[in-house]
């Protein structure tokens, strides 16, 4: 049966092999794409899913979301991802046609609410967006079935010693979703930090088809990891682990967001020893199994 799903993102390189997988694998029913101000601003990062959207020809509607934080100051990751946000390939003209006239919350309320069964939410950006959602519409929480985001670490950060991007960009965000009560599945760091794709397999995407010469591309022009000895596509870790739950080592845990330490905003402090978990976080995946479910994933693309 097929998964139905919403991503919540801010293309973004990894994004982009996200997306891809999410657009086209048979297991999912991608209801929309929301975007939110992350990597890059929200004017990129909502051209950049429209990129996708073209490049696939896919009918998904892309609805654009919040351009800042709820309170934080903006800090982007252009150092990384490049001044677009999602540099290194030839996109086709994006047209502004194709971007739906709702805005993404008011969209996500309207489509859970009409759902016949409950919808995954899968944040892979900051988690402005989802907080506002869940905070202005809190009756959509019975429609959502769980939230398995990109984001956090149970050790430690890459923005900062103890935070990861995505919950750092805006913490207040986070500490909303964390404590929603709504099923949560932190799919972080650690688990990317476990099975890194090899500078061998990411150029086995050259040839497998147009979507895994896009993504090499775009991975050759990610300045986040050393391309020679491998990358971590952080984001696609969300889209499969829901294909292939088995795979993965996950822990239950009470994770808590610093929404206000100088040092150690956004850090996701991740209790194991709780009796009141909140929260699953995916720790690890073997490396062989990785490759095998990422490039799977990817053959159903074009
Ligand atoms: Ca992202």
């Amino acid at each position: 049966m097929k998964q139905p799903i919403i991503i919540d993102s801010d293309p973004g390189i990894d994004d982009a092999a996200a997306i891809s997988i999410a657009l086209n694998h048979p297991n999912f029913d991608l209801r929309m794409i929301t975007t939110v101000n992350g990597n890059v601003g929200i004017e990129k990062t909502t051209a950049n899913a429209l990129k996708l959207k073209r490049f696939f020809a896919s009918k998904i509607p892309v609805h654009r979301g919040s351009s800042q934080p709820l309170l934080s100051e903006i800090v982007d990751a252009s150092a990384v991802h490049g001044e677009s946000g999602m540099e290194g390939y030839d996109f086709p003209e994006i047209n502004y046609n194709d971007l739906a006239s709702t805005h993404a919350v008011e969209a996500m309320r309207k489509e859970l609410i009409a759902s016949d069964e409950p919808i995954t939410l899968i944040p892979i950006g900051p988690l402005t967006n989802i907080a506002l959602l869940l905070s202005t519409y809190p009756e959509v929480k019975d429609y959502i079935k769980e939230i398995v985001l990109m984001g956090g670490s149970a050790s430690r950060g890459n923005v900062t010693p103890l935070a990861e991007f995505n919950i750092y960009c805006d913490p207040k965000a986070a500490h909303i979703v964390f404590s929603s009560g709504l099923p949560m599945t932190m799919v972080g760091l650690d688990v990317a930090r476990s099975s890194t794709l090899s500078h061998a397999t990411v150029n086995e995407l050259k040839t497998l088809n147009k979507t895994g010469d896009m993504l090499h591309q775009l991975f050759k022009h990610y300045k986040g990891d050393d391309f020679e000895k491998g990358i971590n596509v952080y984001d696609a870790y969300t889209i499969l682990y829901l294909l292939h739950p088995e795979k993965f080592e996950v822990k239950e845990a009470d994770v808590q967001i610093e929404t206000a330490g100088t040092l150690t905003k956004g850090a996701t402090v991740t209790d194991f020893n709780t009796h009141f978990p909140n929260c699953t976080v995916v720790m690890s995946v073997e490396t062989t199994e990785f490759k095998n479910i990422f490039i799977d994933a990817l053959t159903y693309c074009k």
